[in-house]
């Protein structure tokens, strides 16, 4: 393949793995494999001095699924939480295309200038490694991502939601930590993942377009019910008209579809990211949100009432987990599985056969270690709830 046994690189690239022929690529860099892992106070330390790589570090630590990582993050956030929550944290979401990426650029940009810091994050279960994420698109974000004030993470890949939540929420954590002091969460813009993301916010800002006829149709109404701001998004050159209707005909069926006639309504705005058009009243609207929310309690509440689904949430994974490890409901399955596929077992008996089997798991002490006990510390499966609780801090709970 090569002359005299050189290898042959591809354009260059000396990644390990990537060369033709059969040398032996370049030994892997062990310091780079070894990097000493610094106690969770230690890393709290960077994270809250603002150091990026400490910063990168700890969110693919929250990332991670591995056991003794789960352990050490529990850790890590204990020691950051009391610096936890002071953010004004703002979901976005809206159809692929509608602007969202190239919105949170723009917005971003001018918070900056403004003296904010701010992180922006995403919630994408679809993404994956190869195929990169929602903001893998880093050239939609390029201004934000050029400046020191901004911290840019994709979406955790390749996960299942109930994991890519963890991990973001998490990673907010850690930002708000380190000091940054909006936090912006994109979401991919189809189905649960609003959901997730609304759980974890103060305002939900939904971006929208101004298609002719079919503005409600393109939206969810579930998506509308969790706006707390709407904007017609790419009301510029031709189309600035367009969107200002298209905003005003929403603001009338948001009337129309509320269910409650007393509850606030959400203000529909038209904004441009490409002419900047709106952004600063898109953002004065967030913080009116904000403000109103705060001034009536209602922020506490919403925080506190997060937490509470958060902790559920969580419990219920961690419960679906354990049934799953347990090692006699395992002994079991099989036989169960089969008889309710046959028809000689109704599914609801064989579903009381399996709690009773996980009763015995229980009682023998084999039934936690799976879930509960790898990702406390020490065993202990309170750390677990702990950490749910953990971002909403005395202040929200008490
Ligand atoms: N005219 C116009 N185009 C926009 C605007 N914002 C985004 N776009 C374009 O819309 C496309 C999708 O934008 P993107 O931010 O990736 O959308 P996302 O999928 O919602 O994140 C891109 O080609 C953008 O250049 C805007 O305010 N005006
Ligand atoms: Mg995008």
């Amino acid at each position: 393949m090569s002359d005299g046994g050189v290898p042959l690189w591809l354009d260059g690239d000396q990644t390990p793995g990537r060369q033709y022929g059969d040398a032996t690529p370049p030994a892997r860099d062990t310091r780079r494999r070894a990097r000493p892992l610094p106690s969770p106070p230690e890393l709290a330390e960077k994270v809250r001095a603002g150091d990026r790589p400490a910063i990168a570090r700890a969110i693919t630590l929250v990332e991670s699924e591995r056991p003794d990582h789960h352990a050490y993050t529990v850790q890590l956030l204990r020691e950051l939480r009391s610096h936890t929550g002071a953010a004004v944290r703002v979901g976005v979401s809206g159809v692929p295309g509608a602007g969202k990426s190239t919105f949170i650029d723009a917005l971003g940009v001018r918070l900056i200038a403004d003296g904010h810091r701010v992180a922006v994050l995403a919630v994408d279960p679809s993404s994956s490694k190869s195929g990169g994420s929602i903001l893998g698109d880093r050239t939609r974000m390029g201004a934000l991502a050029a400046s020191e004030a901004a911290f840019i993470r994709p979406s955790p890949s390749g996960g299942h939601l109930g994991g890519v939540a963890r991990a973001t929420r998490e990673s907010m954590l850690v930002l708000e930590a380190a000091g940054f002091d909006v936090v912006l969460v994109e979401t991919v813009g189809v189905g649960q993942s609003e959901i997730a993301v609304a759980g974890m916010v103060d305002t939900f800002l939904l971006i929208t377009l101004a298609r002719a006829g079919d503005q409600l149709q393109g939206i969810k109404r579930g998506i509308l019910e969790m706006a707390d701001v709407i904007t017609v998004n790419k009301a510029d050159g031709d189309h600035e008209g367009e969107a200002r209707v298209a905003a005003r005909e929403l603001t009338m069926a948001l009337k129309l579809i509320s269910s409650d006639p007393h509850a606030p309504r959400p203000p529909v705005l038209t904004c441009s990211s490409l002419t900047g058009h709106g952004l600063a009243e898109v953002w004065a609207a967030i913080l009116a949100h904000r403000a109103g929310l705060a001034g009536s309690g209602d922020l506490e509440e919403r925080r506190a009432s997060q937490q509470l689904q958060w902790l559920w949430a969580l419990a219920q994974g961690d419960l679906a987990d354990a049934l799953r490890h347990a090692p006699t409901v395992r002994a079991i399955r099989p036989a169960i599985e089969t008889a309710v596929t046959s028809g000689e077992l109704s599914a609801m008996e064989g579903s009381t056969r399996i709690l009773r089997a996980f009763a015995d798991d229980v009682a023998a002490g084999t039934a936690l270690p799976s879930g509960a006990n790898q990702r406390g510390t020490d065993g202990d499966p309170g750390d677990r709830v702990d950490v749910a609780r953990g971002r909403a801090g005395g202040a929200a709970l008490g």
